[in-house]
């Protein structure tokens, strides 16, 4: 079975990415498997060497959305795209609008190894 630490990478790392190309979201969803049963409505992929997110678990601490303790802010800005479906997607053809950015990442981490298992925001 998929560990919630592998489920994070395939959902949220793309170290090599992004292919400059607007279809970046439309494939890599796809890819990624996000388009089964239903097409996730947001999602961002993180393009940074993997040890860079994992050691995020080790930065700043802070409150995640769900009111958890063990969420942890970047401390530096970090590569990433933004994949939101569009008003008019509809299941099962998942279309979504690719935004690139410069962004502090937050994420939530467990275990032992203390590694990624979500992304917060
Ligand atoms: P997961 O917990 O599998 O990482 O919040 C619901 C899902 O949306 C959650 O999935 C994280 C994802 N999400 C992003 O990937 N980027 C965002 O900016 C936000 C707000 C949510």
């Amino acid at each position: 079975k998929e560990s919630r630490a592998m489920k994070f990478q395939r959902q949220h790392m793309d170290p090599d990415g992004p292919s400059n190309n607007s279809n970046y979201c439309n494939q890599m969803m796809r890819r990624r498997l996000m388009t089964e049963g239903r097409c996730k409505p947001v999602n961002t992929f993180v393009h940074e060497p993997l040890v860079d997110v994992q050691a995020v678990c080790l930065q700043g601490n802070i409150t995640c959305k769900n009111g958890q303790p063990n969420c942890h802010k970047s401390s530096s800005s970090m590569k990433i795209t933004d994949c939101r479906v569009t008003s008019g997607s509809k299941y099962p053809n998942c279309d979504y609008r690719t935004s690139q950015k410069k962004r502090h990442i937050i994420v939530a981490c467990e275990g032992n190894p203390y590694v990624p298992v979500h992304f917060d925001a």
